[in-house]
């Protein structure tokens, strides 16, 4: 079998931790000697052992890593975060060569497991090999901010409810549960706090596991001026307030304010970026689409559109800031019961 035959099971290893790894990648391991598969390992879970140790775990003979080969599909690590470092452990047990998927894009391993491993004589190769697996850990550390997602549900004459102000329930059961999943996969949802009062949602994912819902992102004014009564306050998930004034009320500990004057989508990308936060699902209303869309913050779109007309003077879906030229996206579609949804993709 070839490097990339190998590296092609690596990944189908590492494609088990999907959904379980949260800020981490997915990444798989295997061992392999004199032309004989000896192991193979995934990571798990985030706080569990990284991919190559739990390849080394499965070896029936601990011994028999002396001389082998490990195809793993992301640069091993070199730094001690929650597990030691896994350079160092395919030094310690005698590793001969280590085939690498793609370098690691985080910093504090960047380049540097590679040079642990060439330090101590192992020989490296890096193939490039192109990892689905891992999107929007690769975009957030090669753009330095979280990949965003614009959803919104609208009416075929595009509006989200029927007057200002107003609920409205536009789509049915099937896409309001895949909503659900497209939730469970961000580590954050952001709203306005028009939509907080109008709408009162909770924000949380149902009807899907998830041992890591988003954090619950609040832009807001004041944030002492919201009721306590709102739904968004009845579960413990964090909540992030982005507040333009400054707070003077006790929170409990699940509640965090940030006050910054002017809570721009680049300053809000930034501040992202330094909570480590990879992604990033904006859920209106449309001035807050608006400003992300004027920005050219808006990596992917989600748009559930459901079969009626709502005429009148209802909102826009994106609607206020005024907008820059674009390119156009990617467009899929998938129908969900009497709903549609598009999936728009920026090339990035
Ligand atoms: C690997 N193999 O299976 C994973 C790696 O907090 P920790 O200790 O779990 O470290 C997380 C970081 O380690 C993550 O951002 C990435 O740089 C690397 N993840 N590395 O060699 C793995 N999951
Ligand atoms: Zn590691």
């Amino acid at each position: 079998m070839t490097d990339f035959e190998y590296m092609a099971l690596a990944y189908q290893q590492a494609a088990k931790g999907q959904g379980l790894t949260w800020t981490n990648p997915c990444v798989g391991a295997i061992l392999v000697k004199q032309g004989h598969l000896l192991a193979m390992g995934y990571h798990h879970s985030f706080g569990q052992p990284h991919a190559e140790v739990d390849a080394l775990q499965h070896l029936a003979d601990p011994k028999a890593a002396k001389g082998a080969t490990m195809y793993v599909t992301l640069e091993p690590c070199s730094h001690f975060g929650k597990t030691p470092p896994c350079a160092k452990k395919l030094v310690a047990v005698g590793i001969k060569r280590v085939v690498i998927g793609q370098q690691d894009p985080n910093p504090l391993v960047s380049g540097k497991g590679i040079a642990i491993l060439k330090a101590a004589g192992i020989q490296v190769t890096v193939l490039q090999y192109p990892d689905q697996l891992n999107t929007t850990y690769h975009f957030f550390y090669r753009h330095q901010r979280p990949l965003i997602t614009l959803k919104y549900a609208m009416s075929l004459d595009g509006k989200i409810n029927g007057a200002p102000n107003q609920r409205t329930i536009l789509t049915g059961q099937a896409a309001y549960q895949d909503s659900q999943q497209l939730r469970a996969a961000h580590q954050a949802i952001l709203i306005g706090e028009n939509t907080l009062t109008v709408d009162n949602p909770a924000l949380t994912v149902r009807h899907v596991k998830t041992a890591h819902p988003p954090i619950r992102i609040i832009l807001v004014r004041q944030a002492d001026t919201l009721s306590h009564d709102l739904q968004l306050f009845q579960t413990k998930i964090p909540i992030w307030l982005l507040a333009s004034q400054p707070s003077r009320q006790d929170w409990p500990d699940h509640v965090s304010v940030f006050q910054d004057d002017h809570w721009t989508p680049q300053a809000i990308m930034a501040f992202l970026y330094r909570q480590g936060v990879q992604s990033l699902l904006v859920e209106g209303g449309s001035q807050i689409q608006a400003a992300f869309t004027a920005a050219n913050l808006n990596d992917c779109l989600v748009v559930y559109l459901a079969p009626l007309m709502l005429g009148g003077g209802g909102l826009p879906a994106v609607f206020g800031t005024s907008q820059t030229q674009h390119t156009p996206f990617q467009i899929t579609t998938r129908q969900l019961d009497s709903d549609i949804r598009i999936d728009a993709r920026r090339n990035f």
